[in-house]
């Protein structure tokens, strides 16, 4: 008996499947507090299933994930899938008050995503006031079975969390400047996957290690998981080399620095050609201008598997706290894979162009210690929480949560990076801005000088963008948009819009949903740097918010 060819195509497609099932992934995450003698730490802190950083989500592109959280401490939670689309999930996108009333204690809410068109590292964390300081991990997303990685194969992979840590706790932080409205207490060191290397006048002094072998390829999953700090990080001896940042793949560069501000993530190959020795890993703080920072370098060590404790530590130099050149150079470095089979798709044409100022401004207080209060905008817009979610409100049509005149330009022009103005004072709403179906948005932020000018890394949820231009000075739409990189523009989800400069942005409005935009610095979010977009439904129901789930929390 012989086979037809058709007959022996089936035959060898149903012993060597081409298309492989998609997974579901379950986890279950519980929030609960912990006891924890890092950096002398004067309380409990917030972790979730006791861990600091808290569990690696491991899944592969295409896969179905279902997070089971349950919250055990005393504070309402919600967590967010930095990074992870949530094509017409909004309700698993996780921001309080924007796609979800918050998980109140006692309480469990299933958040339930499917991981399409992404491959790389992302990081989980809460979503509600400063908890993510302590309660945050990585999200690493394998490609698809069969899939390689369009570089080399790493012999090992390792996932390096960064952090910023408080001796106290980090909700009495921001509860304090709130009521004295001035700025919150700065961190009292910076960590690497939980570990802070010797800190002064605390006999905790753990660094992380990372042993390697000789004559390897590592892949450093990095991830800037602080609240307020954009960082550097450096590896003494060795150079890095980045492919992928924001879950996107990029043309692979060397560097021996890299640049992420917080929500920011970076995967690097290092090539471990030193024989022996231990080598510094250090982080330390980005900050051009008159806002003071945490200056403590946290490190760790690389450490080669034969090393002796004779053998001398190889140190390393960080760049300055205001190396404003290593930052740009880096930003400069990042490019699209842009290949056959990552193509950049780019939006080519743009039916929204919008202009967004954002910066810090002083509004009159009558309570706080010096009768005004720090406050942020966009377009002079200080975003007030609602009392229930928006993605409710706008899903069911109800009324007086929130308006969608969000303007698109800044109502009163002048000269962003200029001189400061006199008045320093903004408006306040629940403004949203409202985008049809499959349209497309260019977005010009514009950091502005109302306070002081500051690097203000941006995020938007619900998608990824392209980084077209960037510039410093004000925005000229008469010349700046011939200079754009329509080609291979860096594809992520959050971007630093560089000090008294600004940047450009495109994406495709293809997610239906409400999906907030803000400074990832988390002072500046509490401050109010925040809006949203609200994204109609398009035809059919694969287009349309797919409908809440059962157990989603009330208010
Ligand atoms: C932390 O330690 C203190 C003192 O030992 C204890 O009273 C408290 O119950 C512990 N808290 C947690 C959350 O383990
Ligand atoms: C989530 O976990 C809680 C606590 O174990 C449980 O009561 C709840 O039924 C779980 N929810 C789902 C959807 O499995
Ligand atoms: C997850 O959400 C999808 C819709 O996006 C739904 O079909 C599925 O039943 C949900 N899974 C669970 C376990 O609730
Ligand atoms: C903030 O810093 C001030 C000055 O060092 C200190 O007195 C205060 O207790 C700190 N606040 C918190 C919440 O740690
Ligand atoms: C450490 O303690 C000493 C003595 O109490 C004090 O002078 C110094 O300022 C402290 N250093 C830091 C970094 O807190
Ligand atoms: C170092 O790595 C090599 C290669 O895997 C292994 O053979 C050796 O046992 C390791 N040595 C130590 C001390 O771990
Ligand atoms: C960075 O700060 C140092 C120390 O304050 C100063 O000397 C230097 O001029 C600054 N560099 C830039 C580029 O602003
Ligand atoms: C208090 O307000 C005055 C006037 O605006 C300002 O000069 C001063 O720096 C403020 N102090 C603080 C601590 O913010
Ligand atoms: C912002 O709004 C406030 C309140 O309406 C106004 O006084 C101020 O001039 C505006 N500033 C700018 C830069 O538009
Ligand atoms: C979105 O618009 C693009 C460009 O016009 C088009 O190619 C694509 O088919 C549209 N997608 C949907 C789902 O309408
Ligand atoms: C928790 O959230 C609910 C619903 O929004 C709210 O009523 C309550 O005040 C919040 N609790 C705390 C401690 O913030
Ligand atoms: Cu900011």
């Amino acid at each position: 008996m012989f086979m037809s060819w058709v007959q022996m195509l089936l035959f060898v497609s149903l012993l060597f499947p081409t298309s492989v099932q998609s997974e579901i992934r379950h986890y279950s995450f519980t929030v609960v507090l912990k006891n924890t003698t890092r950096l002398c730490a004067t309380k409990p802190i917030v972790t979730v299933n006791g861990k600091f950083p808290g569990p690696t989500l491991y899944a592969r592109e295409d896969d179905n994930v279902l997070v089971n959280v349950t919250n055990l401490i005393k504070d309402n939670v919600t967590i967010h899938w930095h990074g992870v689309k949530q094509l017409r999930t909004g309700w698993s996108d996780g921001p309080a008050y924007i796609t979800q009333c918050p998980i109140q204690p006692g309480r469990s809410y299933l958040y339930n995503f499917t991981l399409t068109g992404q491959r790389g590292t992302l990081l989980w964390h809460a979503h509600i006031s400063w908890l993510r300081s302590t309660m945050h991990g990585a999200i690493v997303i394998l490609p698809k079975k069969g899939v390689p990685y369009p570089f080399p194969k790493p012999d090992k992979q390792k996932v390096i969390v960064l952090g910023e840590w408080w001796k106290s706790d980090a909700e009495a932080v921001i509860n304090e400047a709130l009521q004295t409205g001035l700025a919150p207490n700065v961190s009292d060191g910076h960590t690497i996957n939980g570990h802070t290397g010797p800190v002064p006048n605390c006999s905790y002094g753990g660094a992380y290690n990372l042993h390697v072998e000789n004559g390897k390829t590592y892949l450093l999953r990095v991830i800037n998981a602080a609240l307020n700090d954009e960082l550097f990080f450096k590896i003494a001896g060795h150079d890095l080399t980045v492919v992928e940042v924001d879950a996107a793949y990029t043309k692979p560069f060397k560097t021996d620095t890299l640049f992420l501000g917080p929500g920011q993530t970076t995967t690097a190959l290092l090539t471990t050609d030193r024989g022996i020795g231990k080598y510094v890993i250090a982080i330390s703080p980005f900050m051009d201008t008159v806002v003071s920072v945490d200056t403590f370098t946290g490190t760790g060590y690389l450490i080669y598997n034969n090393t002796l404790p004779s053998i001398p530590t190889t140190m390393t130099t960080m760049p300055p706290v205001n190396a404003t050149w290593k930052t740009l150079v880096f930003a400069e470095s990042l490019r699209s894979l842009n290949s056959k089979q990552y193509p950049a798709n780019v939006p080519l044409t743009v039916d929204h162009s919008l202009l967004f100022t954002i910066g810090v401004g002083i509004d009159p207080c009558a309570t706080c210690s010096n009768g005004s209060r720090a406050v942020a905008a966009i377009n002079n817009i200080t975003f007030d929480m609602p009392t229930i979610a928006i993605l409710e409100a706008h899903y069911y049509g109800i009324k007086g949560v929130f308006t969608d005149d969000f303007p698109g330009k800044p109502l009163m022009p002048y000269d962003y990076t200029g001189v400061q103005p006199t008045n320093l004072q903004t408006m306040h709403g629940t403004r949203v801005y409202r985008l049809a179906y499959n349209s497309t948005v260019e977005l010009v932020i514009q950091g502005n000088s109302m306070l002081a000018p500051e690097s203000h890394p941006t995020h938007l949820h619900g998608f990824n963008f392209f980084a077209v231009g960037r510039g410093l000075g004000n925005f000229n739409p008469a010349k700046d948009p011939k200079k754009y990189n329509l080609v291979d523009p860096v594809e992520r989800n959050t971007i630093s819009v560089p000090t008294a400069g600004w940047t450009a942005i495109r994406f495709r409005a293809d997610n239906p949903g409400v999906w907030f935009f803000h400074c990832h610095l988390e002072v500046h979010t509490t401050w109010g740097l925040k809006m949203a977009f609200l994204v109609e439904n398009g035809k059919g129901p694969d287009e349309s918010v797919v409908p809440p789930p059962r157990d989603l929390p009330q208010c």
